[in-house]
């Protein structure tokens, strides 16, 4: 590949009537936008501890009362960005959430889509656009771009989760922000039940208006973890036990930016996954697994959290001979497909 000038090639003068002009040249800095075969990324493979992090978080609950906090996170930063940069991925926020027994976090909306993953404690909700969603282990709950949500705990311990948002791509572009709000009336509870039977969802045909944007904002991992059983029972051969999390009124990703989905490693099950373009983020519900990917290896426990760059192939592996392995699975594949980038590497 031929070699490029670089800036200094240039007399310093001509330099200098470049930036008067807010002018740059280009070929100093084309191979580094346009590197070649493949991308330069921030995004390093990494390892969040929950063991390592609740402590902390606990801490935190001591030092900082809610009312200060607003939202009491402890943002899982991945340092080949820059910890305050507050990146998982190029896309991809993560943050563990604590809310203690009679907080209250305030109703507010804003652009940026966010996801929870229940990770430990009973007893709190999260109301959404009028909904009430209870809040157990392994529950995925939705906020979808702006709609309001507060978080409320009526339990005994302490109550965790997993934020995933797409706030980087959202900040990235100058669209993020947000509004404060007054408490919601709540409306519903538990809508999810409505499509909790597989291929019948409440008909539009005799009712006014139409189905919402987003139907379905409460996942439990009750029905998540069955519908993996079943599928690694009634199809041995499937080659990934994986379900997605979709909008079930459409079929297609739950939220626009970020893809979502469950994974069941059978026992002493090892799955290579190709190199693809989007990062992607494992947290384990249940059980343990060893996460390969750009020559490190992570093992991980029950609510450790770990997330890999794109374009690197990824292997998961279960170590248990007697066990199943539950993850849940973040990824910037919806994003990749719209902006038509997405790739897969043989
Ligand atoms: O719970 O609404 O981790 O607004 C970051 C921003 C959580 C939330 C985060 C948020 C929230």
């Amino acid at each position: 590949m031929q070699e490029l000038g670089r800036l200094d090639d240039l007399p310093l003068a001509y330099r200098e009537s470049l930036e008067a002009q807010n002018l740059v040249p280009l070929w100093p800095s084309l191979r580094s936008v346009l590197p070649p075969g493949t991308p330069a990324r921030r995004t390093q493979a990494v390892k969040w501890s929950y063991a390592a992090l609740r402590p902390l978080l606990i801490q935190a609950g001591e030092l900082t009362p809610i009312e200060k906090a607003e939202r009491r996170v402890l943002v899982l930063s991945n340092p080949g960005h820059g910890l305050e940069k507050m990146q998982a991925s190029a896309a991809i926020y993560l943050g563990m959430q604590l809310l203690l027994p009679g907080e209250w976090a305030p109703a507010h909306k804003h652009t940026p889509n966010a996801v929870r993953m229940i990770v430990e404690g009973e007893g709190a909700y999260t109301t959404v656009d009028g909904e009430k969603c209870p809040m157990h282990r392994g529950d995925l709950i939705l906020t979808p771009t702006g709609l309001w949500h507060e978080h409320g705990h009526d339990g005994e311990d302490p109550v965790v989760w997993l934020d995933v948002l797409d706030l980087p791509l959202v900040y990235y572009t100058e669209t993020s922000y947000a509004t404060e709000g007054q408490e919601q009336a709540v409306t519903g509870t538990r809508l999810e039940r409505n499509y909790a039977r597989g291929g019948v969802v409440p008909s539009p045909v005799f009712t006014r208006g139409s189905a919402r944007t987003y139907p379905m904002l409460r996942y439990p991992w009750a029905d998540a973890r069955s519908a993996l059983l079943n599928l690694a029972e009634a199809q041995p051969d499937v080659e990934a036990v994986q379900v997605a999390y979709v909008n079930p009124e459409s079929g297609n990703d739950c939220q626009n930016i970020l893809g979502f989905s469950a994974l069941m490693l059978r026992p002493g099950e090892t799955l290579p996954l190709p190199a693809r373009s989007p990062a992607m983020v494992f947290h384990v519900i249940e059980g343990g697994a060893e996460v390969c990917a750009d020559d490190k290896t992570f093992s991980l426990a029950p609510a450790d959290t770990c997330c890999t760059p794109g374009y690197v192939p990824v292997t998961l592996k279960n170590p248990s001979p007697s066990e199943p392995a539950f993850i849940f699975i973040a990824d910037e594949s919806p994003l990749h497909k719209k902006l038509g980038v997405y790739e897969v590497r043989a």
